[in-house]
């Protein structure tokens, strides 16, 4: 691995994956060459061909000649995109590793800029965005931009990225470190957003082209096997931690809930008022057990699956936590007080209002308390 701040510019490894791209290798190669030469970026092109039965690996061969950079490996196991593209990672010897299409939909005067965020901006990685300022589609019907909009839209809790669906990006490998990677997933990028180790990251905007040469590879397939994948990402430990911990504090209500009910149903609860253990009543005795068992609950799931944070010390997590979720009740509970007792909304609906608007408050001091604090890593 080269070192990015050293003398010499780091080596942009820029990986092509390819099934039956002939068409396009003379114009593509050349057209990095032009870019690239011209900014004076030192590079190396690896076309990931799955055995292309036009030639694909038989045009990088030609033009290897005229340009060193650029090689073919040829893949006869483990066909795919997302299967190549991770190939490419291991083939590649560079500093930076960038991914493009073939087909010239991504422009190639983005990649001076893309090439420049990581190595003197310090990004992590860098998209090539079709959604933030500056960027666009040319020539796509209404239809296509709107289910492409909609597919961007369901990956929004998974990472901040306007475009995670774009094929064009480039990474700095440290990203992929302990990284396992699911080839079967289309979209590599989101995966690699959801699961790989980064700090920033930052977004060129592109102008994306349909192909003029060669054939589409998508059919009505890719859009179901997304859908299978953005199903495992948003089950994947730490990924869309909000929405984790929603769902994580409804099943905490639930054994809450359940708990107190077993209790009750075991002692009766005509002998609720009754029983008291040392003075203390015995259904508030029932709450407390419960609340702990809840928190514990919730604790367990928030640190293996909501957060992901099994690396640090689980006693300071689970005292942390405690405190949090003692300290979220009682700012629940002096809420209420003020809504109620002070304020007097204790009449429909403005009290379910205020109820409402309690839990959404504490459910927010409950997250950051637990993500800033709790399980910070
Ligand atoms: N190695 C490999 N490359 C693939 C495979 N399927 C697609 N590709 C390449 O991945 C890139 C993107 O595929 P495209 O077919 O252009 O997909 P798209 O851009 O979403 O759709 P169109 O531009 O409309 O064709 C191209 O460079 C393809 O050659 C595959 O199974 N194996
Ligand atoms: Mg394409």
């Amino acid at each position: 691995m080269g070192d990015i701040s050293g003398m010499k510019a780091p080596l942009l490894s820029i990986i092509i994956p390819t099934f039956n791209e002939r068409g396009n290798m003379p114009l593509i190669i050349p057209g990095i060459s032009k870019v690239l030469g011209r900014e004076g970026i030192p590079y190396e092109i690896v076309v990931m061909d799955d055995d292309s039965p036009d030639g694909t690996a038989r045009a990088v061969k030609e033009l290897s000649d005229e340009y060193p950079q650029a090689r073919c490996i040829v893949r006869t196991t483990d066909r795919g995109l997302s299967p190549s593209v991770i190939q490419g990672f291991v083939e590649a010897r560079g500093d930076i590793y960038l991914v493009m299409d073939a087909d010239l939909s991504h422009p190639v005067e983005a990649l001076p800029r893309m090439y420049r965020s990581i190595v003197d901006d310090g990004a992590d990685i860098v998209v090539g965005s079709r959604h933030t300022k500056g960027g666009g589609i040319e020539n796509w019907p209404f239809m296509r931009r709107f289910i492409s909009f909609g597919a961007a839209l369901m990956a929004r809790p998974l990472t901040t990225c306007s475009d995670p669906m774009s094929g064009f990006f480039a990474i700095r490998p440290e990203v992929l470190k302990n990284t396992e990677l699911r080839p079967k997933g289309y979209k590599i990028l989101l995966e690699i957003l959801v699961k790989g180790r980064y700090g920033r990251i930052s977004e060129v905007p592109i102008t994306f082209k349909d192909r003029e040469v060669g054939q589409s590879k998508l059919g009505s397939k890719v859009m179901l096997n997304y859908i299978q994948h953005l199903l495992e990402l948003y089950l994947y430990p730490g990924s869309a931690p909000f929405f984790k911990f929603l769902f994580v504090g409804g099943t905490g209500m639930l054994v809450d809930l359940g708990m107190v009910s077993l209790l009750l149903l075991t002692l009766g609860d005509e002998r609720l008022d009754i029983l008291t253990f040392n003075g203390i009543r015995s259904f508030y005795l029932f709450q407390a057990v419960s609340f702990i068992y809840a928190v514990t609950w919730n604790f367990v799931w928030n640190r293996y699956w909501t957060f992901d944070a099994r690396s640090g010390s689980s006693s300071v997590q689970y005292t942390r936590f405690m405190v949090v979720a003692i300290v979220a009740f009682l700012i629940r509970s002096a809420l209420l007080f003020l809504a109620v007792d002070i304020l007097g909304l204790d009449y429909q609906p403005l009290y379910q209002i205020a109820l409402l608007s309690v839990i959404l408050v504490v459910t927010v001091i409950n997250y950051l308390g637990s993500k800033l604090w709790a399980f910070r890593k």
